[in-house]
């Protein structure tokens, strides 16, 4: 039962800025689960809008007080070229978009870049590798060494280079890396319609070996791609009953890119990207939801919304992978209009 402080038949005025009707600490501990349901799931995804918005402001603000919002910058070490067949991704091989295979980043291009990241205010640097799979060598190396001078700057560190042997995560881990991002993508059930090159066991076998090595886990998924409500259920059921859950849960809008089987899919309605944002906040409440690929699509308000629902980390940065993010002007306006905190002063 929620528990509501006494005063709230008095005066709004009474109350002391940032205190609150409702005793938030008492909340907490009710819904950090790991055997939910996929009709639980459902059933909060498809709650009225008004009840969903309370529900996970609740869990977020029982859980993570303060509307603190995580900015993460992305680069792109290895661009283009993957042997995967990913439908939505512009830099497979098997997709025939404008991304070209361009030469790999060094590490002194890559570290200069995260100090513009951390200058602009990141907290987290995301470094992207277009693989299948890490291979050990001179590239590995390097990837090992951006994130030492990553870590040496202050900032977290996050690498996305596909699959991995225990000894790489092992290594990583060594390195100082404080993320591996490794998405699921889809439910399981509609994994098929997107990718043949692996399964969904091997991605669950790499997000295996990067806990065991003691990295935290960054891993969500794409709507947008042409699954039902159900998928998405689905799909964050499979997150939310991993154990612990991941600690960062990035939610992407499929971009859809001219070239991949899905360039021609439309848009999502912003909604939908809200009500994924505040179904993950409550089934998953510690975690860091990440409203990443799609918010150029998304607008003002429907940005604002996964905010006070529960979104506390975006891409921070003009570009993603291969497409585009919105500008850093723009954001620290969002941000600032939304007034939640972040790592640097908002006008
Ligand atoms: N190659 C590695 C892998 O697949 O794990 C790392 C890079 S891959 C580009 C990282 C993630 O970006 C994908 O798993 C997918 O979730 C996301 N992504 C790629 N293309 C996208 C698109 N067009 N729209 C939304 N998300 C996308
Ligand atoms: C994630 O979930 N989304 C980011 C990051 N993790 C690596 C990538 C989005 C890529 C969007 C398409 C592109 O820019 O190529
Ligand atoms: Fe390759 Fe990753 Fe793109 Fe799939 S998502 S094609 S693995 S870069």
């Amino acid at each position: 039962m929620t528990r509501i402080n006494s005063s709230i038949g008095e005066s709004i005025k009474s109350i002391p800025k940032g205190e609150s009707f409702i005793d938030f600490d008492f909340l907490k501990g009710a819904d950090l689960r790991h055997d939910w349901t996929l009709q639980e799931i459902k059933e909060i995804l498809d709650l009225p809008l008004m009840d969903l918005l309370w529900r996970a402001q609740i869990a977020h603000r029982s859980y993570n007080p303060g509307y603190k919002v995580q900015l993460a910058s992305l680069l792109s070490v290895k661009t283009g070229g993957c042997s995967e067949d990913c439908a939505y991704c512009p830099q497979s091989v098997h997709n025939d978009t404008e991304v070209d295979p361009i030469p790999t980043l060094q590490v002194d291009s890559v570290l200069q870049k995260a100090r513009v990241a951390k200058d602009a205010g990141a907290d987290r640097f995301c470094m992207g590798w277009a693989w299948r799979e890490i291979k050990d060598g001179i590239a590995f190396d390097s990837m090992l060494e951006m994130i030492r001078g990553v870590r040496k700057l202050g900032l977290e560190a996050c690498v996305t280079a596909g699959m991995l042997t225990d000894n790489q995560a092992l290594r990583l881990a060594e390195a100082g890396l404080t993320a591996y991002n490794h998405n699921l993508d889809t439910s399981p059930e509609h994994y098929s319609k997107i990718i043949s090159t692996r399964t969904y066991e091997d991605r669950l076998k790499t997000l295996q070996r990067v806990r065991t090595a003691g990295i935290t886990v960054c891993c969500g998924g794409i709507i947008g791609m042409g699954e039902s409500i159900s998928d998405r259920a689905s799909l964050l059921r499979v997150l939310a009953t991993l154990n612990p859950h991941p600690e960062s849960v990035p939610i992407n809008a499929l971009v859809a890119v001219e070239g991949t089987p899905m360039g021609d899919l439309s848009s999502i309605d912003p909604l939908e990207m809200v009500r994924m944002v505040a179904t993950a906040r409550i089934i998953m409440p510690k975690s860091k939801i990440r409203l990443s690929a799609g918010r150029q699509q998304l607008g003002r308000e429907a940005q604002i919304l996964c905010l006070q629902s529960g979104a506390n980390s975006i891409f921070y940065g003009d570009m993603l992978l291969t497409t585009s993010n919105p500008e850093v002007e723009a954001d620290r306006k969002l941000l600032s209009d939304a007034g939640v905190q972040v790592n640097f002063p908002l006008d």
